[in-house]
């Protein structure tokens, strides 16, 4: 079936014609080669790499970064790649957010020259895949705490520590590691046949079944002395990539929600119960009503949240405000799209159920919904509640 793209404020206005054009390819790459197989792949746990390539060659992976084989579009082109994507499948999108914002973007923005030519264009291609190892089995919200250690040995460092949760681990040539050197959090690029490290993949997943989740295990890993990112040193590091991620992540939810809305009206509108087709029904009327204005009132949130970070201002708390935000509103609308396709909602041959799983994860990771809040609370009263 056709998909009928909510625009209820024109707001396709708001783009320029290059973010349209993108917008729109990357929308029939998800209608031709994602969602025909993304079912199967959500049921049987998979990831679908054949679309690596093509991804490669679309130019989607770290699409905002310039020089280095990348394509230099503007982070609003960026956030819309992202809401196409996620449109198909949260784990498509977080394919996509890994490689390009949590990997090359801390190697474009912290790496020495010789990194970056050595990983970017390599990366760009989707010839090498990379994944970002931050959070620990004792520590996700906070992150400060890591236990991952190195210490300077000959000729290098010497790594060791446990990272979990991470997206890509098992399929990676290269893992951003972030460990304490001398107390101080940095980052290492740590080819993941290096002796020593080993990934294995977390199983029995409700949510991101088509995505590859995995755990690092690093067992005195030594990396010579260029696997240092040079240019950073503490959390601020890893957080820099968690706002270039979160940014895309807000769009993206706001095509999980887009894709809920269009499958719900349709089926709305063909499903007769009682006398008429169920969308005739006022309980049901408003519900859509709450989806196009929540949608809506997202969509405009996303396009401003790009033109701050176009000209600069962009804020880590509004990131934190806009992840919050729509993050939320996805996964209010994913339920309440499973309510209105009743029993059919709960099977694979709808997609809502799919987003809707998807969602507790996105809620999770980046992080949590009220990790968020307390972000913007902090920015608001000026006092930290974190502790
Ligand atoms: P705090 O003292 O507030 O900050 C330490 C330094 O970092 C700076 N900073 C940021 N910089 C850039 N962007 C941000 N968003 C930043 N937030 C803070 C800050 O200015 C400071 O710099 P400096 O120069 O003064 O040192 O740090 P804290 O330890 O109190 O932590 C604050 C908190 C809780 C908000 C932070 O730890 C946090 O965000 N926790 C959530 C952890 C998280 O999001 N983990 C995500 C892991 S990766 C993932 O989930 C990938 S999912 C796959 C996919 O993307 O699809
Ligand atoms: P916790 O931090 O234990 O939080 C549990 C609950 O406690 C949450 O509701 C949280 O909001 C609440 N809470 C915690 N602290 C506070 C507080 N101070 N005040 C109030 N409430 C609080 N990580 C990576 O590094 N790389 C990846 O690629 C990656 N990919 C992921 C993929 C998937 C599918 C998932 C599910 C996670 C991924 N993560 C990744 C990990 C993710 O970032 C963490 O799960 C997240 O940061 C939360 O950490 P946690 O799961 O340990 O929850």
């Amino acid at each position: 079936m056709a998909y009928a793209a909510l625009d209820y404020f024109g707001i396709d206005e708001l783009y320029t014609h290059e973010e349209r054009m993108i917008r729109d390819t990357v929308r029939e790459l998800v209608q031709s080669r994602v969602l025909p197989s993304i079912g199967k792949h959500f049921s049987a746990g998979t990831f679908p790499h054949e679309l690596i390539p093509v991804f490669g060659e679309m130019g989607l992976l770290g699409p905002s970064l310039t020089g280095y084989g990348c394509a230099g579009i503007s982070p609003t082109g960026y956030g819309l790649i992202c809401q196409e994507l996620e449109r198909g499948d949260s784990g498509i999108r977080s394919f996509c957010s890994v490689q390009g914002s949590l990997v090359m973007y801390p190697i474009w923005a912290f790496g020495s020259e010789e990194q970056k030519q050595k990983y970017l264009p390599e990366m760009a291609a989707g010839r090498m895949i990379g994944c970002f190892g931050l959070t620990e089995p004792d520590f996700g919200s906070n992150p400060s705490g890591m236990l991952t250690t190195a210490t300077r040995v000959s000729g290098g460092y010497k790594i060791t520590g446990t990272k979990r949760w991470i997206t890509n681990g098992s399929i990676a040539h290269v893992a951003v590691i972030w460990a304490k050197l001398d107390g101080k959090v940095r980052g290492f690029l740590v080819p993941t046949k290096t002796p020593g490290f080993t990934a294995r993949d977390i199983h029995g997943k409700w949510s991101l079944r088509a995505s590859v989740t995995s755990e690092l295990i690093l067992e005195d890993v030594v990396v010579p002395e260029d696997a240092l990112l040079p240019n950073v040193s503490g959390l601020k590091g890893p957080l820099s990539c968690l706002s270039q991620a979160r940014f895309g992540i807000t769009y993206g939810a706001v095509g999980a929600a887009m894709a809920c809305y269009d499958e719900a009206l349709s089926y709305a509108k063909d499903r007769v119960q009682f006398s008429r087709p169920i969308a005739g029904y006022q309980l049901v009327q408003r519900k859509l009503v709450d989806m196009v204005q929540a949608i809506t009132n997202a969509q405009l949130l996303t396009w401003r949240l790009g033109r701050l970070k176009e000209s600069g201002k962009i804020t880590p708390s509004q990131i934190s405000l806009a992840k919050r935000n729509c993050v939320s509103m996805a996964r209010d609308i994913a339920r309440d799209a499973r309510d209105i396709l009743g029993a059919n909602g709960v099977t694979d041959e709808y997609q809502c159920g799919r987003h809707m799983l998807n969602l507790e994860s996105v809620f999770t990771y980046e992080g949590t919904h009220d990790i968020h809040t307390l972000v913007v609370g902090q920015d608001v009263t000026g006092i930290a509640a974190f502790e």
